[in-house]
């Protein structure tokens, strides 16, 4: 199937009218991009170049911060490159969490190389589908995961990524296209900085 949607018109609807206690872990590449398309705030903590430990942090974002709702924006390789951190949030079952990973099959920065959601030439005994993340995300036992393929589906994701409670998992079929990039700032020291000033206070 042919992917339809614009990852940055699904970040942007994601992101609309945050409050301040939404708070947006960003995963490398594109996704720490789209964040700051959509808005740069000192509640974003994109990763930039990190990979692989983005769910584990929002996760430990989630039980550290239960007022706040805690929305993880990440793409297929860094998903797959952290797997396993599905099978712990299944076990922590964390309400304010949502996961929203970005499948474009492909690894965007780094040249748009396939990824292992990406269809594979089918063997005899195979069926030629790539990896399924929202079924090895129900695997884990995440009760609460879905697909989203269509424009119709968006605004539905994005009540439940927002509000319902979680831990809730999707994976949206996105585009490859290439984009400008819009930065947030480069210091991670800095980054660092500004979003524990705004979920903690100056103190
Ligand atoms: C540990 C590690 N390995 C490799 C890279 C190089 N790298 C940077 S971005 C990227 C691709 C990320 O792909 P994905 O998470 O699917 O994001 P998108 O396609 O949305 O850009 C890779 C492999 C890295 N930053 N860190």
């Amino acid at each position: 199937m042919t992917a339809t949607l614009h990852r940055r018109d699904v970040v942007k609807a994601l992101m609309q009218d945050p409050t301040d206690d939404l708070l947006v872990i960003a995963g490398l590449g594109q996704c720490t991009w789209d964040i700051t398309a959509a808005g740069d705030r000192p509640q974003n903590l994109p990763l930039w170049g990190g990979m692989g430990g983005t769910v584990m942090i929002g996760l430990g974002l989630a039980l550290a911060q239960p007022r706040k709702r805690v929305l993880v924006i990440t793409g297929d390789g860094d998903m797959l490159m952290g797997l396993g951190s599905l099978a712990t949030v299944a076990a922590q079952r964390s309400a304010n969490l949502a996961i929203v990973v970005l499948d474009n099959e492909k690894f965007g920065e780094t040249g748009n190389q396939a990824t292992h959601t990406a269809p594979v030439a089918a063997g005899p005994s195979d069926r030629g589908a790539g990896t399924d993340l929202t079924a090895v995300a129900r695997g884990c036992g995440i009760a609460d995961c879905a697909t989203v393929t269509a424009e119709a589906e968006v605004a539905q994701l994005v009540r439940d990524a927002r509000a319902k409670a979680g831990p809730i998992f999707r994976t949206v079929k996105v585009m490859v296209e290439t984009l400008p990039a819009a930065m947030p700032p480069k210091d991670g020291a800095h980054l660092k900085d500004r979003f524990r000033q705004a979920v903690l206070g100056a103190a």
